[in-house]
């Protein structure tokens, strides 16, 4: 039986820069990311993307746009991660560290895909150029793409 966990991840971005987080413990440790996390009981995911963003930057938005959304299943898991993913250009309150994450504006130009999950890189191009994506990846462990497909869409299911 598939198992789905649903998770939220959002990317703020600013004139030709977009904001990541050191990912300092857990899921996900070592690299750059945006801000996300479970959805929890009770709560829609739109919700939890705005509580996720806030508690991990101290960043608060009321306007998200869902441009993607990924399943990622890893080799050995029963559970697929079904991930939304979140654009917003609108915010207040200044990036701050958190127990979970270190922030940093970074030119589009100069994203440190090497130290990102391996497939940021492919997607990151849609998210930057405003295209919604739906996406699937099969990993062996945390480092490695047995197969994937990613395709554009014109709408995405939650909108
Ligand atoms: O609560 P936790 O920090 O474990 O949530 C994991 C976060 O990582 C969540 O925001 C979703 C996100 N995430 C994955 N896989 C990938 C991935 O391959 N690329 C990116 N950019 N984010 C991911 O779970």
């Amino acid at each position: 039986m598939v198992m789905k966990k649903l998770l939220t991840l959002v990317l703020v971005t600013r004139p030709n820069q977009v904001l990541l987080g050191m990912k300092k413990r857990g899921f996900g440790m070592g690299r750059w990311n945006g801000f996300g996390g479970k959805v929890e009981k009770g709560e829609t995911i739109l919700e939890a993307a705005k509580r996720e963003l806030y508690e991990e930057s101290s960043l608060q938005t009321e306007k998200l746009n869902e441009i993607g959304q990924i399943d990622f299943e890893f080799v050995g898991d029963p559970q697929i991660l079904e991930v939304h993913i979140f654009t917003t250009t609108e915010f207040d309150g200044d990036p701050t560290e958190s127990p979970e994450m270190r922030p940093k504006w970074f030119n589009v130009k100069d994203i440190p895909f090497d130290t990102m999950w391996p497939d940021d890189h492919l997607w990151f191009p849609l998210f930057l150029s405003g295209t919604k994506f739906k996406g699937y990846f099969l990993f062996e462990g945390h480092d490695k793409i047995l197969k994937y497909t990613l395709d554009k869409v014109d709408t995405l299911s939650s909108e």
